[in-house]
């Protein structure tokens, strides 16, 4: 974390959640610009040159005058007793006013820029949900992932911010874009993402930044950041966020599918590490025993009204997903889990979340 306050990007950069650090501009300000908004890091160094030339001048002008000026003997008269240049005073007042006014035009136009959606932009819309404490895309056909998104280069990409709860800020510092996600209202971002480097044959044209939270909304703030893929039109065309194996795709492993299955279709509503959610955490489903064998727990359901204790094994977990509505977890009387129609025969599939599920008592 820390390799992003100092100003030297380390020589071996350190992967963050799998992202290596971005690379940092020539002043160490920013990373590299990744959109087309070239205008905030020249209007940023303008103002940063200016800001500098004037501090020399005339911390360097005081100096001189306090020494070349001072006074001499103690007895020493003022040598002038002008009060004011009024040539010299116009020539101050306007030379700061143009270039306030270069800062002004060139800053109006660069928020025009970014406030201003560009008509392919919006025929490219995605959506961005902020909740405490993660980021879901929905994307232009309607489907969703979570805390990564797929962006095209070279395509130009608005985002719909809506947040569920309370204030959040969508800052993607590759791209320049910032916008506060304000809850009751919907705001908008946009840019044209591009590649920062070149491949080489053969390397996939892919490359990964940071998407930060940037209005701190509670405990977990500092964990509420994404990973926005830049990837070319073939890769895009695959859809890669879509991670509901396909019916055709073999299983090899099925916990590792299974995870991927619950990652696209349950992880909205239910947590795997105790989390509060639409509907109960899977964590504690199961633990194991000694011998290494998986234990349900002990559970409060309502069936027809009627509140019992049942301990949670296979058929359970299966009935749970297949009818929803006929066992219901006591603590969520109203139901709410969606019906997953296409699983109800697909024992393969059930068969690989069960195992998921099984598989949080390793750890
Ligand atoms: C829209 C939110 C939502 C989605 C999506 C969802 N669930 Fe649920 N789920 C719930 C709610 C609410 C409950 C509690 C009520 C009940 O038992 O039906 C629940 C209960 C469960 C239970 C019982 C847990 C327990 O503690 O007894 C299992 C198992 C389960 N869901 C599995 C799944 C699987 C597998 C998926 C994805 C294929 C999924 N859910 C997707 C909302 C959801
Ligand atoms: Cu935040």
């Amino acid at each position: 974390m820390i390799h992003y306050l100092i100003q030297d990007p380390p020589q071996d950069p350190p992967k963050w959640d799998g992202v290596p650090a971005p690379d940092i501009d020539q002043f160490g300000q920013f990373p590299k610009l990744a959109s087309t908004f070239h205008d905030v890091d020249g209007l940023f160094y303008f103002t940063y040159a200016v800001c500098i030339f004037f501090f020399v001048l005339i911390t360097g002008v005081l100096l001189y005058s306090v020494v070349a000026h001072r006074r001499k003997t103690w007895d020493q008269k003022p040598l002038s007793n002008v009060t004011h240049n009024t040539p010299l005073e116009v020539v101050w007042t306007l030379i700061p006013l143009v270039l306030v006014m270069i800062m002004f035009a060139w800053g109006f136009k660069g928020s025009l820029d970014m406030t201003v959606v560009p008509h392919e932009a919006h025929l490219n819309t995605y959506k961005a949900t902020a909740k405490q404490w993660s980021w879901q895309f929905t994307y232009p056909d309607g489907t969703t992932s979570y805390d990564e998104v797929w962006v095209e280069a070279g395509k130009p990409v608005q985002f719909i911010l809506e947040s569920k709860d309370v204030l959040h800020a969508f800052y993607v510092p590759a791209m320049r874009v910032k916008r506060d996600v304000v809850p009751g209202r919907y705001q908008s971002a946009w840019f044209e993402p591009h590649f920062t480097k070149e491949f080489a044959e053969g390397e996939p044209r892919e490359q990964t930044f940071h998407l930060f939270c940037a209005e701190y909304c509670g405990l977990d703030h500092s964990r509420m950041y994404a990973k926005v893929h830049v990837v070319d039109a073939e890769t895009m065309a695959k859809t890669p966020w879509n991670l509901v194996p396909k019916p055709e795709d073999p299983i090899e492993d099925k916990i590792a599918y299974g995870k991927q299955f619950a990652n696209a279709q349950c992880l909205s509503c239910h947590s795997t590490n105790g989390a509060p959610g639409v509907g109960p955490t899977w964590k504690g489903l199961f633990t194991k025993d000694a011998d290494g064998n998986y234990v349900g727990r002990q559970r409060d359901v309502l069936e027809g009204g009627q509140k019992k204790t049942i301990t949670v094994d296979d058929a359970y977990i299966l009935e749970s997903i297949k009818e929803p509505m006929k066992k219901l977890a006591a603590e969520f009387p109203n139901g709410g889990m969606s019906n997953f129609d296409s699983l109800k025969d697909d024992e393969a599939r059930l068969a690989c979340i069960l195992a998921y599920i099984k598989s949080l008592a390793d750890n």
